[in-house]
């Protein structure tokens, strides 16, 4: 019963059970299920449903590692077979924390929230400088996310605006910010071209952006 199997392994992410995603993801290889549709119908899913109660308050921060941890889990077992099946992801992205800021909480839940979505996801790191983020879109990334927690370093993510359009690279790649201090309007203020006040809707923005 393949819908059952998928329903348990979307069931198991939301509810953030290691264990059980491990042992569905595991049967449903071993039903010959197409591992597109185990991510797609199953992980991918769960986590999306995780992303909406997440943006209604159903769910905190803690609900959401929880979930993600369960999501990785199945991955681990579904990657291989990826890599041999020849499956693309939705499109490459990179983020990273900007100079001179060491927070990484919220933007490791961005990437969980992208992975989750099916994105390919480039973790640039912490104190991640201008020239960092630009050799990353050279490397053919069509999203670039920026966070930063502190108004201090909030403004490092116009100086990775000006490196890209001295780069020539601007037009080539979206670029979202996103942390505690940032708004709309400081987006707009600096020439990002979007912004997004939680994981969840950074996933939206994301496919926003690029047409999805
Ligand atoms: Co820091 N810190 N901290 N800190 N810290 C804050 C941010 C602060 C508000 C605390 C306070 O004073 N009330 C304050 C900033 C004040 C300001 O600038 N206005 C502050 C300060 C001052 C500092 C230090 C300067 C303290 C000191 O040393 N004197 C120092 C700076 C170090 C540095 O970065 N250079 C510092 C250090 C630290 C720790 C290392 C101790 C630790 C970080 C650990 C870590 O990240 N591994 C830490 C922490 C934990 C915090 C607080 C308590 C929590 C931050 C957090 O992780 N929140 C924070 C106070 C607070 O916020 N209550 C604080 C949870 C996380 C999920 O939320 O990152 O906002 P957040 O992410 C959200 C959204 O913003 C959004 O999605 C997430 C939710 O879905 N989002 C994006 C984030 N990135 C996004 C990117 C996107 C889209 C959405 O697209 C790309």
């Amino acid at each position: 019963m393949p819908e059952e199997i998928l329903q348990n392994i979307k069931e198991s992410v939301i509810t953030g059970n290691v264990s059980q995603t491990k042992e569905f993801v595991d049967k449903a290889v071993k039903s010959n299920i197409d591992i597109k549709k185990i991510m797609d119908e199953g992980l991918i899913a769960g986590m999306g449903v995780v992303g909406i109660k997440f943006k209604s308050n159903e769910f905190y921060v803690p609900e959401v590692l929880i979930a993600a941890r369960a999501m990785h889990s199945g991955m681990e077992i579904l990657e291989p077979l990826i890599a041999k099946a020849g499956i693309k992801p939705i499109a490459k992205v990179a983020i990273g924390t900007v100079k001179g800021d060491l927070h990484d909480i919220g933007k490791n839940l961005v990437i969980m929230m992208w992975k989750g979505a099916g994105f390919e996801v480039e973790d640039l790191g912490i104190d991640v400088s201008p020239d960092q983020f630009v050799e990353a879109v050279k490397k053919g990334i069509k999203v670039l996310g920026l966070c930063a927690l502190l108004t201090t370093t909030m403004m490092a993510m116009k100086d990775v605006i000006d490196a890209l359009q001295k780069e020539g690279l601007k037009d080539r790649v979206k670029v979202i910010i996103g942390g505690a201090p940032i708004t709309q309007s400081y987006a707009d203020e600096i020439g990002a071209d979007g912004y997004a006040p939680n994981a969840a809707n950074a996933v939206d923005k994301v496919k926003e952006l690029l047409n999805i």
